[in-house]
């Protein structure tokens, strides 16, 4: 259904203009004979010299328009795009056009920088053995505007989550109060490494002072094990590589050993709760199955425990579920959103989505390969198989714009039905991501196209926020000209962070600004509508400016994740978090690479 040839059809809008002074000058009139008869008269030395400065003129002419159409040099080729003259935080209505060409460097083939374990370890004086695998990058000092703009957002939440919330899971900004579901301080834990990035001792020590003190892992509570690996589990492991401080290393061992009771099930793979006490998994309340992009979207998070412990038991654990559903049956590398953990099998007629419960798996099948230094094959079949069965079975686009967007299948027959999730839009990162591991280079024009709606999706709404779920408009001459709508019940905004977390694979891996100003100009629509005087709330309305009903809810991953790839997305020095050193989890944790 994906047809490449539309793409096209978006690419043409810059044009070189000559500037005047290299026009030509208009055509002169006839030598007269008098000219003619004077030149002649002159010696022959001097008719040699002024021809000779003549012909360098004209050479110098010619050399300045080549260099003029030939364009600019690589970064420069991609800064055509108007920067920002002022940081107000005033909408603006006019959708900046999509990026006109992207160069990725040449892809990966053997040469990934990664750190060597003994050269990590001849580096990090007083070194047990076991407790670090690369030196924490250094993170450039000076801030841009823009990223002090998003720092200023994070001490805002910080501090509404430590006045009324503090050591609790969520901050609720407008009723000054809070709320639990873990019961694991989870905002504060998830909120750690954005903090330490982005340079904020004060609000890291009084963050790690709790995490010493307070944080306890013997809880009698029941809690989703994928929803605790990727921000709690993770957010242990990347502060403790960042930092390299073994006091998180601890929690994230003891963690790790009550999580890893989860895989306890008839087939391996796991079920969708664990209760921290008493090590006991189960099924989740509300149906028989685990989903799929849980029990696929943990394994980056174990792998590393085991890699840094040397307790080979959580990546065995964790990587015989990603082998087990590699030898499922799938729809063309497409997968079914639920699966039994007892019998190992898919739950029949389930639903076929990149969006939510099937989302991480496919960015878990790239980044595992990625993780553990692109040595497990059957990983990158995997993903490169399900890109295909995405560009064949999910991909359309609209009417009137011919946006891309990727839909879903339903029920037995698989219908394809045309929605899409916000959840959806951490996908043109994967695949950029991707294609700078050497994947097929058309996956980039996918990534691009797709951004280009999930952008649309924020930008078109008069909040400039996205809402959970656009319908796609795939009919001419309806839907009032309109490429999508959002039903009544999916018009919230979560504070979530895909579009910009693909914002900024695109823009580290591209360097074109246009995906900065485009996040720009989402951050402001943030700023406006979600910002409360103690926090920053979700809302349940993106479609209206005036009413926005705010839900009264700051999600942990708002710290953890969105305001975290703002900052490295306006970060001037795009080197100092690497993807060729660093792997991000489903969750923004930055964990290292390894090489073998
Ligand atoms: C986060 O917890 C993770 O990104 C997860 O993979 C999907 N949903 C939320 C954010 O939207």
């Amino acid at each position: 259904m994906y047809s490449g040839g539309v793409m096209e059809e978006r690419r043409d809008y810059v044009t070189l203009s000559l500037p005047a002074v290299l026009l030509p000058p208009p055509a002169a009139a006839a030598p007269s004979r008098s000219w003619r008869r004077r030149w002649k008269q002159l010696p022959r030395l001097q008719r040699v010299v002024v021809v000779m400065v003549a012909v360098g003129l004209l050479v110098g002419v010619a050399l300045l328009v080549t260099t003029y159409l030939s364009g600019p040099s690589h970064s420069s080729s991609l800064s055509h795009t108007p920067q920002p003259s002022h940081f107000s935080y005033k909408l603006e209505n006019n959708l900046t056009p999509p990026p006109v060409m992207v160069h990725l460097p040449e892809p990966h083939q053997d040469k990934v920088e990664t750190v060597p374990e003994e050269q990590a370890l001849k580096d990090d004086p007083g070194h047990d053995g076991r407790d670090q695998i690369v030196p924490p990058p250094g993170l450039p000092q000076k801030r841009s505007a823009r990223q002090e703009a998003v720092v200023a957002a994070m001490k805002h939440a910080w501090k509404g989550y430590k006045t009324y919330a503090w050591g609790h899971d969520h901050l609720r900004p407008v009723s000054q109060t809070r709320s639990d579901w873990l019961r694991l301080g989870l905002t504060l834990v998830d909120a750690l490494d954005t903090l330490w990035i982005m340079d904020l001792r004060e609000e890291f020590s009084e963050a790690r002072e709790w995490v010493a003190t307070q944080l306890n892992f013997n809880l009698n509570q029941d809690v989703n094990l994928f929803e605790t690996t990727i921000r709690v589990l993770g957010g242990l492991l990347s502060t403790y590589h960042l930092t390299k401080e073994q006091l998180f290393l601890d929690k994230a061992v003891d963690l790790g050993e009550r999580l890893v009771s989860g895989f306890n099930s008839g087939s391996g793979v796991p079920f969708a709760d664990v209760n921290l006490y008493s090590r006991r998994a189960s099924k989740p309340k509300w149906g028989p199955d685990s989903s799929t992009s849980e029990v696929t979207t943990i394994q980056l998070e174990f792998r590393d425990l085991s890699r840094i412990t040397g307790n080979p038991i959580f990546e065995e654990k964790a990587s015989f579920v990603s082998e087990h559903i590699h030898k499922l049956p799938k729809v063309e590398g497409l997968v079914p959103i639920f699966i039994n953990a007892q019998t190992g099998q898919w739950r029949s007629h389930s639903t076929i989505t990149l969006g939510a419960r099937g989302d991480s798996y496919y960015e878990y099948l790239l980044k595992q390969w990625i993780q553990t230094g692109r040595t497990v094959d059957y990983l990158r079949m995997d993903y490169n198989e399900s890109v295909s069965g995405m560009e064949h079975l999910l991909a359309a686009r609209t009417q009137p714009s011919k946006l891309l967007f990727f839909g879903e299948l339903h029920g037995s027959t698989k219908n394809f039905v045309n929605k899409m999730d916000e959840l959806t839009c951490y996908l043109p990162g994967t695949l950029a991501l991707g294609v700078h591991y050497g994947m097929p280079r058309h996956h980039l024009d996918l990534a691009q196209d797709l951004i280009y709606t999930c952008v649309q999706t924020w930008l078109r709404q008069p909040t400039h926020l996205a809402a959970e779920i656009s319908y796609f408009n795939t009919q001419p001459n309806t839907m009032d000209g309109e490429d999508f709508y959002v039903k009544n019940n999916d018009a919230h905004y979560l504070l979530r962070p895909e579009t910009i977390e693909s914002l900024w694979y695109l823009y580290h891996l591209t360097g074109n600004t246009t995906y900065q100003d485009w996040g720009w100009q989402m951050f402001q629509g943030i700023e406006k509508y979600c910002k409360v005087e103690n926090g920053y709330t979700s809302i349940g309305n993106v479609r209206s400016a005036t009413d926005t009903k705010p839900k009264d809810k700051m999600e942990s991953f708002f710290l953890g994740e969105t305001l975290k790839y703002l900052y490295l997305l306006f970060m001037e020095d795009q080197t100092a978090f690497s993807v060729d050193k660093w792997v991000f989890n489903s969750e923004a944790h930055p964990l290292p690479i390894y090489s073998r």
